[in-house]
């Protein structure tokens, strides 16, 4: 089967995204004049070809997102003057699908008194008239200080929500003097219980992690509760706090106010002093407005994380058109500020995840969201292909800096996993995964992918599994790992891990990764353990990327089956027509 030419069809988009810069030039009244570095100039080596990134600049957390009268609406903090973190903006995309995305003017952007200094991140919520409200943090003066504001839709009627008004009566909620004005901030989503609204903002006390709780019975005056919804000593500033429910029977998302005996609740939070998320699972008491993670967890930042690698300020929303709880995570760049400016773009945000909860009760699963599918083109397959020791099998026949893999691997036997060494027990998986990368020789493992690689393997991003027996079960690694990703410099090549909590009765497991240009993202055993990646390879770029499987263990290993697909690039924050 030929392959498109690749190069060119990239060449023609590149030229594309020219013309339609131009559009943006003149349709973009208010900032114009930050609009310096054109899109001809943006470098496009590594940016990605299906996740969501605006033509240029820099980005960070995803905000606000919502469904809408037939649209899925994301908004983003972004920078309109450069690659770098500053100036920070609301910008605006609509989807009919959460893959295709048109941007919009900028929805929030500094022009009052309570937010001339930054627009900082926030939540909406679906009034019970179906109304949308966003909450967000305004920055009020040079010191930092932290206040949540307001913004509703100028016309409701407008599907696309193109305009937003921030009310002369904000802000609704000042920090007051038992609270750290300059750590209070990223209001979430706001839920309804027995008459009240209640929302959460993420702060710090000293270098216990909160979350406070404010209530509200007429969704405008709101007064904080005497206690916090909840707080851990040792964790530093909370940021981004998620809280939701997730139903005990059903794979289906719950909107953010259901509460009742077949459902459990999440609290997610960023944390600043690491730059990593962790949740927690349990209840939720409404009458004492306090959340109890489950005993079994760590509440810390050794705790459960949506993903293992490269993922902060994420946020969830119920999408009532589908009844899913879906999932936005931004991934920072692992270059050098420097590599930035000169690529004129920084930031991407990851596909969009349904979350839902394991039956288990004890963790939550993850998958891609189903639309991601119509980009599938060109397929190509393996099955029953063993990987004896030191084997690696190239996928052929699919661009594979830009795909989707989906495989099943099998093993005869549990018997060669190395012993786990109890010294491992007080490590992080991803220090073990440091000492046992893809490169040292094992047992059961490592098998797995090794993604963007180059022909000779000068260059590759290895996603695997390592299993290990301790004394009372087996333990899974899944790693990916950067260190042998790019032969670059001034990068951040880290290898990063998880364990996975998955039953081996079958000796099978499962791995699919989304690989796009400077990004692989891992999903695990179905999407018990998920972890991203960002890389820059030199050699393994377009058509000289390599896909392949490979198994460096002394237990054969077989593809039991293997999908791949060429992926499609969506239509990608092109400038709506008004
Ligand atoms: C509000 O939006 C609707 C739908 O787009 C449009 O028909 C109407 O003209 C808008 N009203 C105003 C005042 O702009
Ligand atoms: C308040 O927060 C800021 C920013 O995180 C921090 O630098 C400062 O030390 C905090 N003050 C106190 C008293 O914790
Ligand atoms: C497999 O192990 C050999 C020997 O340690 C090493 O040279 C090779 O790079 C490893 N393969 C991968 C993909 O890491
Ligand atoms: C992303 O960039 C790397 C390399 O500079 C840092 O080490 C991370 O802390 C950073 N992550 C976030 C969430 O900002």
């Amino acid at each position: 089967m030929a392959l498109p030419n690749f190069l060119s069809v990239l060449a023609l988009f590149a030229l594309l995204s020219v013309l339609i810069n131009n559009g943006v030039e003149a349709s973009h009244k208010i900032y114009h004049r930050y609009q310096s570095l054109s899109v001809d100039m943006v470098k496009q080596t590594h940016r990605t070809g299906y996740h969501f990134q605006p033509p240029k600049n820099w980005i960070n957390d995803p905000n606000g997102p919502l469904y809408y009268k037939g649209l899925y609406h994301l908004f983003y903090q972004y920078n309109p003057e450069g690659a770098v973190w500053g100036n920070i903006v609301w910008a605006h995309s609509v989807s009919k699908d959460l893959i295709n995305w048109e941007s919009l003017e900028h929805a929030i952007y500094p022009s009052k008194w309570f937010d001339n200094y930054g627009c900082w991140s926030g939540s909406a919520t679906i009034l019970p008239n179906g109304e949308p409200v966003i909450f967000y943090t305004g920055i009020v003066d040079e010191k930092n200080t932290q206040v949540q504001n307001y913004a509703v839709p100028a016309n409701s009627s407008d599907p696309y929500l193109r305009e937003w008004v921030k009310p002369d009566d904000n802000p609704i909620v000042y920090p007051d003097r038992s609270v750290n004005a300059t750590a209070f901030r990223d209001p979430t989503t706001a839920w309804l219980v027995d008459g009240y609204w209640r929302i959460l903002i993420g702060s710090r006390r000293r270098h216990r992690g909160v979350a406070y709780l404010y209530r509200s019975w007429d969704f405008k005056k709101w007064v904080k509760a005497k206690h916090p919804l909840h707080s851990v000593q040792g964790t530093g500033m909370w940021e981004c706090p998620d809280f939701f429910p997730v139903s005990m029977s059903k794979e289906d998302g719950l909107d953010t106010s259901v509460w009742g005996p077949n459902v459990r609740h999440v609290l997610k939070v960023s944390l600043d002093l690491t730059r990593y998320e962790y949740y927690t699972i349990g209840t939720y008491d409404k009458k004492k407005d306090r959340y109890y993670p489950d005993k079994t967890l760590v509440d810390g930042w050794a705790g459960l994380r949506y993903d293992y690698g490269n993922f902060y300020a994420s946020k969830t929303f119920f999408d009532p058109s589908t009844n899913r709880r879906i999932l936005w995570g931004w991934a920072n760049e692992s270059d050098a500020v420097q590599h930035d400016k000169n690529k004129g773009w920084a930031g991407i945000q990851l596909i969009p995840r349904r979350v839902w909860l394991d039956p288990s009760g004890k963790q939550l699963l993850q998958w891609p969201i189903a639309e991601l599918e119509k980009l599938r083109s060109h397929n190509v397959q393996l099955s029953s292909q063993k990987l004896y020791q030191g084997y690696h099998v190239e996928v052929k026949g699919i661009t594979a800096a830009q795909v989707d893999v989906d495989v099943t691997f099998s093993f005869p036997s549990l018997d060669k996993a190395e012993p786990f060494d109890p010294k491992w027990a007080k490590l992080d998986a991803l220090d073990v995964c440091a000492q046992k990368g893809s490169k040292a020789q094992g047992g059961l493992g490592p098998f797995g992918l090794l993604t963007l690689a180059s022909e000779k393997l000068e260059e590759f991003t290895p996603v695997f599994f390592r299993v290990f027996k301790a004394s009372d079960k087996h333990k899974v690694l899944l790693c990916s790992d950067a260190r042998s990703s790019s032969l670059g410099i001034g990068l951040y090549k880290p290898p990063f891990a998880g364990f996975v909590d998955v039953d081996l009765t079958d000796k099978k497991l499962t791995l699919r990764s989304l690989i796009d240009h400077s990004v692989v993202e891992s999903f695990g055993a179905g999407g018990r353990t998920v972890i991203t990646s960002r890389v820059y390879p030199t050699i393994a770029v377009f058509d000289k990327a390599h896909l392949f499987v490979f198994n460096n263990g002394s237990e054969t290993v077989t593809v039991e089956n293997l999908n791949a697909w060429s992926m499609k690039m969506p239509v990608m924050n092109v400038p709506m027509k008004s």
